[in-house]
């Protein structure tokens, strides 16, 4: 047994404070970037350079997570022999899924959205990122080292990944076929990773069309209560 470490604290260096107008401008501009975000399923062919999509991954790398264990691996992929394989794959689930495996309801709650089993996006596109959750660690010895709250701390990491995306100008679609443990045999990753979610970003097709009902937005009474 090693000994436990103690905690030692360094400076809060990084924070800013912006002067109280400047805040609220900040909150509104960035809650109006945010609002613009609409999932795409229809991409351009058009190559993304490679260090933007890092950017965005060290950024998301960057969400609170649970005893900082990162519980994440991020795949991405741009080789179109992947891809082909990643859609392959990801159709024959769906094509199983559509067909009979969803509940009607679920398909009932998708018709609005215009989804199907063809997945072409998942070749088009330049790049798919393959979202991991880390199940358990291994520590140098390779014994197991528990995650904690590791769904929690995925869904923060790609969440800051899709605004970041966003941010940067690229169009996603979060994708998760189901089942999709096809991707650790395609993407030579260990069994504790359990897929998470497969996110696609590229440019939009220049004749890209959303489904009209994801506009709508529940009202903010309905998902904030506030008492102050
Ligand atoms: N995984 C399927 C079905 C699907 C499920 C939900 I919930 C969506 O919001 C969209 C699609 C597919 O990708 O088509």
């Amino acid at each position: 047994m090693t000994e436990p470490s103690s905690p030692s604290f360094v400076p809060l260096a990084t924070y800013h404070r912006y002067p109280e107008a400047e805040m609220l401008a900040r909150a509104r501009a960035f809650e109006a970037e945010l609002r613009r975000r609409r999932t795409v399923r229809e991409f351009s062919d058009e190559p993304v350079p490679r260090e933007v999509m890092e950017s965005c991954i060290r950024a998301a790398a960057s969400a609170p997570n649970g005893a900082n264990r990162q519980p994440w691996h991020f795949a991405l992929v741009g080789d179109p022999a992947l891809k082909r394989r990643i859609r392959l794959a990801a159709e024959k689930e769906e094509e199983e899924f559509y067909a009979g495996r969803a509940p009607e309801d679920w398909l009932e709650a998708l018709r609005p959205l215009g989804t199907d089993a063809k997945k072409p996006f998942l070749e088009k596109a330049p790049w798919l990122v393959a979202i991991f959750a880390e199940s358990y660690g291994l520590t140098g010895d390779g014994s197991r080292q528990k995650n904690y709250y590791v769904t929690e701390s995925v869904g923060l990491a790609a969440g800051i990944l899709i605004t970041g995306l966003h941010h940067a100008g690229l169009a996603t679609l979060t994708h998760t076929p189901s089942p999709m443990r096809f991707l650790n045999g395609i993407l030579d990753r260990p069994e504790r990773e359990r897929p998470f979610l497969l996110l696609v970003a590229g440019f939009p097709s220049p004749e890209a069309q959303v489904p009209a009902a994801a506009l709508h937005k529940k009202a903010f009474s309905e998902i904030c209560t506030i008492r102050d």
